[in-house]
């Protein structure tokens, strides 16, 4: 079953920024939808914890040198 995870990221600085952000994420698989917000840092993704992790999608927000934090 797909869960919603919220999530922080640091390092976005602009609007080229959180559609690079919501790419990278809506290409791994097991990521279904994808939300960033510029102006509050956060994120929203609706993923299948059979299929990816927490830690990896935080790993594919990294790879791309912002860094990222899961809320719950
Ligand atoms: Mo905007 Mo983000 O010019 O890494 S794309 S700062």
């Amino acid at each position: 079953a797909m869960v919603v995870g919220q999530f922080t990221i640091g390092g976005m600085t602009c609007a080229a920024c959180v559609n690079s952000v919501e790419g990278i994420l809506r290409r791994l698989n097991g990521v279904k939808r994808v939300v960033v917000a510029l102006a509050t840092s956060l994120g929203e993704v609706e993923y299948d914890p059979n299929v990816i992790s927490k830690d990896d999608i935080v790993a594919a927000i990294e790879d791309a040198g912002f860094e990222g934090s899961f809320v719950q």
